[in-house]
């Protein structure tokens, strides 16, 4: 399928994601929230994708946020389907089985930054800048990080970046817990990769189930949550990965994983 604002690319069971508007610093606007639903979608559905990593193009953006040029004069209903467009995308995004890397090279604002939080984890150039200027717009964020980035680093810092609409460089984004890690920015495609495909060699069921059941614990109680795990953990026995990759140990080999 061709895309005007994304480009796929696969490397081995690794697909890159890459969205594609430079000009306007990769800025999403509803052709490309539309475009990324497609896409999300597309490599769920593919047998041959372990793993996806999300990137944006040029040296100096992941994504600055929603189109403001598109946003500002919207009445209400074009709001609302900006704003429901904005959602499916983010479902799309939350609901997909398999791994999501974040490789945030640049500025990852506002929509952006929240299309990053709601990646599985993220790797950050050191030129990265992370921040929620909604506030200063007038606005507020609206793509889930009013809900995800509390979870992840806490009310009381998530309040401060949102309130004051600052940004933050990778280092800070490290030590707030946003980032898992920082490389020069020619290193982090390929430590992107290097990780997305160590993850692909993995027994694809099992991480599909660890996936589900660590963000359906989030919003559960512990022993909720602990009884999501028995069972998910029950289930993967009747897979062939599990035999697979218990045999192989025994046998002192690699295993060959089908993802099934
Ligand atoms: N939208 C549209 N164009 C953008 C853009 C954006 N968010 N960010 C940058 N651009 C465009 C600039 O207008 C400029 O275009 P030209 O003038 O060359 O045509 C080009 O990209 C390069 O940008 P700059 O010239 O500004 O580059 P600088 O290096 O000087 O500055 C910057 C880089 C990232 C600091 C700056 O561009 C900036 O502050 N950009 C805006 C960042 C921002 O405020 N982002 C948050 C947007 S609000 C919703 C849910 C969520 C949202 C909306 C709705 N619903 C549920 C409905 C999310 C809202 C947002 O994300």
């Amino acid at each position: 399928m061709a895309f005007e604002n994304l480009i796929i690319e696969k490397k081995g069971n690794v697909a890159i994601l890459t969205i594609n508007r430079p000009k306007a610093l990769n800025a999403l606007n509803t052709l490309t929230l539309k475009e990324m639903q497609k896409a999300i979608f597309m490599l769920g559905d593919d047998p041959d994708v372990a793993v996806i990593i999300l990137t944006g193009a040029g040296e100096k953006a992941f994504v600055a946020g929603a189109d403001i040029s598109e946003m500002k004069d919207f009445d209400v209903n074009q709001a609302i389907s900006f704003s429901m467009e904005g959602h499916r995308t983010m479902d799309a995004f939350s609901h997909i089985e398999k791994v999501v890397i974040a490789a945030v090279n640049g500025y990852a604002l506002g929509g952006g930054c929240e299309i990053a939080l709601a990646c599985d984890f993220i790797y950050a150039s050191q030129n990265a800048r992370f921040g929620l200027p909604e506030v200063t717009l007038g606005i507020f964020p609206g793509f889930g990080g009013t809900q995800r980035l509390p979870r992840l680093i806490g009310k009381g810092k998530a309040k401060e970046l949102i309130f004051t609409g600052e940004m933050i460089t990778a280092q800070q984004a490290l030590e707030l817990g946003i980032v898992n890690k920082i490389f020069p920015s020619e290193n982090l495609m390929e430590e992107s990769l290097k990780t997305a495909s160590k993850i692909a060699s993995n027994g694809q069921v099992g991480i599909r189930m660890a996936k589900r059941v660590i963000d359906a614990g989030f919003d559960v109680s512990l022993s909720e949550g602990s009884f999501f795990e028995s069972k998910a953990w029950g289930l993967v026995f009747g897979t062939y990965d599990q035999k697979e990759g218990m045999n192989a140990f025994l046998e002192k080999r690699k295993p060959v994983y089908k993802g099934k």
